[in-house]
């Protein structure tokens, strides 16, 4: 009897397993990553604020900050220092040119450049990130289609 219900057991746990792979393969799917700025990029000359209003960021998605390494950097700051276009506190500095930031859920991220005063001419965005339900916290379901947002990504 013992050895009949180690087989069963068997039977019963693999579906479960592949179910999970499944559940993991069609989320990793869903993540897209979303160039800052769209083909523009992360330079001076944008308005990134209103760039970030049209975008959907949902978990899992990347942001790609590409620009000329040198020119440009991307900070993630407080939102005090966003405000004030202070970098000198950054909690993550980035310089590559082709720096990518991967989100959470129910975050929402502040960026700046810290170069001269690139934050104040414009190079700064905030970030919020949707909940896994695809609606923001703080307020009513934007609306884009997941599907424009990936268009809008690739713009
Ligand atoms: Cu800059």
């Amino acid at each position: 009897m013992a050895a009949g219900i180690g087989k069963g057991n068997g039977f019963i746990f693999r579906p479960v397993y592949l179910l999970l792979c499944l559940m993991f393969a069609v989320h990793g799917t869903v993540a897209t990553e979303i160039s800052v700025g769209g083909t523009f990029g992360w330079q001076l000359g944008m308005d990134f604020e209103s760039w970030a209003s049209k975008v959907e960021i949902n978990e899992g998605d990347t942001l790609s900050f590409e620009y000329t390494a040198g020119y440009h950097n991307v900070l993630l700051v407080t939102p005090d220092d966003y405000t004030n276009c202070i970098g000198d506190n950054a909690l993550l500095d980035m310089s590559s040119g082709n720096d990518k930031f991967t989100v959470s859920p129910d975050a929402t991220y502040y960026f700046i450049c810290g170069i001269g005063e690139h934050c104040d001419y414009g190079m700064k965005v905030t970030i919020k990130v949707l909940d896994s339900n695809g609606t923001e916290h703080t307020g009513a379901r934007r609306l884009i289609t997941a599907s424009s947002n990936k268009m809008v990504s690739r713009l």
